[in-house]
């Protein structure tokens, strides 16, 4: 067990965790989520004055930690004085009311945490109502009465006027959740006309992905004109951001920002936020940005990729950035320079605090958006004078020649231009 004194410094509610590892050999990855539990929790204003890991081959279904665990924590609650526990794993609705009867204290699992910190941190319309949704269903199963008896079976305490309470709220809940479902639909089709407008101009799109706290908002303020909140908190940022960022060859491409990923990132959330993801969906490249003074780096790119996997965007090409080099040794950087794992077409070494490897960065995604463009090589002639700024603008111009009957262009095209040049069925200038 750990006992923390950070609780003497900080103000917020007093918390403690406790963790559950199956056998011996799962210790070290537990530890490390145990640590993250305390960032959650910190994030969501609590103070951590002590944690503790179950070794124990099973979980019990009722309590969901052996009675002989739960007695030490009840124990511990006078010296320590918290009046919260979380839990690192997902308790069923029955073992959360158990604990929280022998502790006689709320307790919180992590999917509920994250739920807290979103709720803080959603600002947009649809953030928020997202966050709500994801919250309500989360509840409704917990809303079953204290007693534990099965609705079936009745008996006392799960009937009378308590019991009509419960269907009252439970109904509630369920005409809430069906006006927010609504209200998401709506703001689901207004998103999908913007997106249409915006996909008439052939701009390329990348998306920034990554775990959380990896810096993909420093990363987008230093890229961009800024404006993206990053701060040193688990999902400082719920709603996609989007700027213009401007590419080597000076082609403007959008960059999208939004919500990170998380080890064991609840099934009610991904679920909730797949409108804001699909932002990341409409992108041409994703760029996965990784923490690199992280120790547990390896097993955040694993789960970036899992999580990309059951977001069906696991077909995207892909560049990894690995940021906050800064805080590397010279011997980690020199690794990681020779660093590339196979589904990436490049990798970057940057740090969005210093600006190293930015150019690099954006050198990386000019080369792999152009990769699915259309090499051309034309000859335009001077009052065409919108085909070549056009060409310019979203294209890339590898050679111009000025020549009598025009200039001859030679580069790569959006395969839309690239039509449009040639005159084709489907030819229609970008209008600005
Ligand atoms: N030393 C160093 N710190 C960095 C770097 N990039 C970001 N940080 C810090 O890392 C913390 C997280 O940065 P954010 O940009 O908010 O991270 P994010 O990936 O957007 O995080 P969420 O929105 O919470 O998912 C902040 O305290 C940043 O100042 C870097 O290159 N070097
Ligand atoms: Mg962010």
């Amino acid at each position: 067990m750990r006992v923390f004194d950070e609780s003497l410094q900080r103000e917020g509610e007093r918390a403690f965790l406790l963790g559950w590892a199956p056998s011996e050999r799962d210790l070290a990855h537990v530890e490390l989520e145990m640590d993250e539990l305390g960032d959650l929790a910190r994030t969501a204003g609590a103070s951590v004055v002590g944690s503790d890991v179950q070794k124990r081959p099973h979980v019990d279904p009722t309590l969901f930690f052996g009675s002989g665990k739960v007695a030490e924590v009840r124990a511990l609650r006078e010296s320590l004085e918290f009046g919260l526990l979380i839990t690192n794993d997902d308790l069923s609705p029955r073992q959360q009311r158990n604990l929280e009867a022998e502790l006689d204290l709320p307790v919180v699992d992590r999917t509920g945490l994250i739920l807290d910190i979103f709720a803080q941190h959603a600002r947009s319309r649809e953030g928020r109502i997202q966050v709500e949704v994801a919250q309500l269903q989360h509840l409704l199963p917990r809303l079953t009465g204290t007693s534990g008896l099965s609705r079936l079976g009745g008996g006392i305490g799960t009937r009378g006027p308590g019991e009509q309470k419960l269907e009252t709220d439970r109904r509630r809940i369920r005409n809430r959740l069906r006006i927010l479902q609504k209200e998401l639909t709506e703001l689901h089709e207004e998103r999908a006309l913007h997106r249409d407008a915006r996909r008439r101009r052939p701009f390329r799109t990348a998306a920034l992905v990554g775990y959380t706290n990896a810096g993909k908002s420093t990363l987008l303020n230093a890229m961009t004109a800024g404006g993206a909140v990053a701060e040193n908190q688990l999902f400082a940022t719920l709603d996609p951001t989007t700027r213009a960022v401007r590419l080597p060859f000076g082609q403007p491409c959008l960059l999208v920002d939004t919500v990170g990923f998380i080890q064991k990132l609840p099934h009610e959330l991904v679920a909730a936020f797949h409108a804001t993801l699909e932002e990341v969906g409409e992108a041409d490249l994703l760029v996965h940005v990784l923490d690199a003074s992280h120790t547990g780096a390896e097993s955040r790119l694993e789960t970036v990729h899992a999580t990309l996997r059951e977001l069906g965007l696991d077909d995207r090409p892909l560049l990894l950035a690995i940021n906050k080099v800064d805080r590397c040794s010279p011997g980690s950087r020199r690794r990681l320079q020779t660093f590339q794992p196979a589904p990436y077409l490049g990798v970057v070494l940057v740090s969005g605090t210093t600006g190293e490897g930015l150019d690099e960065l954006r050198s990386a995604i000019a080369d792999a958006l152009s990769r699915d463009m259309l090499a051309v090589e034309a000859t335009i002639a001077y009052d065409n004078w919108k085909a070549l700024s056009n060409w310019r603008r979203y294209g890339v111009v590898e050679g111009e020649e000025f020549a009598s009957d025009g200039v001859h262009v030679r580069g790569r095209l959006p395969v839309s231009l690239a039509r449009s040049l040639a005159g084709g069925p489907d030819s229609e200038a970008p209008s600005e």
